[in-house]
């Protein structure tokens, strides 16, 4: 895959050259290129904003540098053959959600830009005439303000690079990543140990030294059933109970959740109650 990135702090993008997205780089498995937007400017300041129009706070990025740079970055592809071009993405906090569906979907592609913003954002048209000539993507990393498109970057990069083929050793597979569609879509991880067996007085769950792989994959799931009902119920609400077993559906039923046609619900209060210590459903 080929990721371009334009921006006017290249050296942000400075942490997709290590680990992971860095190694598979230097494999050859992703062709990551960072450009200088102020490279298409050509005044003393190399000025890539101006006022907004209508007033108000802030600075807007200039339509001329990105249209300049966008250009140039995708010159080289032939006008005959659109199947080449790229998909622009577009960091924005009033973009749609990023998520890994969205990841995976993205990670089809073979060749990907991202345009990043800063100040108020970047001149509309911009997106609109690029909308024009090739698929645009306008995504959000979550609903927090940040102060541009960088670090949506580095985020966006990693998720979808970790699932090209080859990136990932086969000992970390995506297989059974939260949220990614399978056995453990939309459930939280469960707790994770190592060793030592006992540290600082806390014994790793006897089960997981049990050697009993069948109870082991029982007590994750219940474990992820716990931890989901916690911080991110309304994952579970979403589940499709068809994808229950009876085992799954005993333990849902101890966190206060019940069937209810095809999805589940809880009561208000239900299963609440913090586990008490010794409960194996340690959130
Ligand atoms: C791109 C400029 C800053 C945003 C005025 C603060 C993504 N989840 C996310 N939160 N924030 C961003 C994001 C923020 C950006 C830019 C992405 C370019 N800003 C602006 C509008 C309000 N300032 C993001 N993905």
């Amino acid at each position: 895959m080929r990721i371009d990135v334009i921006t006017i702090f290249p050296e942000y993008l400075a942490p997709l050259g290590v680990s992971l997205i860095g190694k598979a780089a230097d494999r050859g498995l992703l062709d990551i290129r960072t450009h200088d937007l102020r490279a298409w400017t050509y005044d003393v300041h190399r000025t890539v904003d101006d006022t907004p129009y209508g007033g108000g706070p802030g600075m807007v990025m200039k339509p001329e540098p990105w249209g300049e740079a966008l250009d140039t970055v995708i010159a080289d592809v032939a006008p005959e053959s659109p199947e080449l071009l790229p998909t622009l993405v577009v960091p924005t906090p009033s973009g749609r959600p990023f998520t890994q569906a969205k990841a995976a979907q993205l990670a089809e592609s073979s060749w990907l830009i991202f345009a990043c913003g800063r100040y108020e954002g970047i001149d509309r048209r911009v997106i609109d005439s690029a909308a024009e000539r090739m698929p645009v993507e306008e995504l959000s990393i979550g609903d927090y303000v940040l102060a541009g498109g960088e670090v949506a970057v580095l985020v966006m990069v990693e998720a979808i690079g970790r699932l090209l083929p080859g990136v990932l050793g086969n000992a970390e597979s995506v297989r059974d990543d939260s949220f990614a569609s399978g056995a453990m879509e939309s459930l939280l991880e469960g707790p994770v140990y190592t060793k030592p067996a006992e540290w600082r007085g806390q014994a790793v769950p006897e089960i997981l030294t049990s050697g009993n792989h069948g109870a082991i994959v029982r007590w994750r799931r219940d474990q992820a059933f716990a931890r989901t009902t916690v911080n991110r119920p309304e994952l579970l609400a979403k589940l499709d109970v068809a994808a229950l077993d009876k085992k799954d559906r005993i333990a849902l039923a101890a966190l206060g959740w019940r069937v209810e046609g095809e999805r589940l619900v809880r009561d208000v209060g239900a299963g609440d109650e913090k586990p008490a210590p010794g409960d194996d459903f340690t959130v």
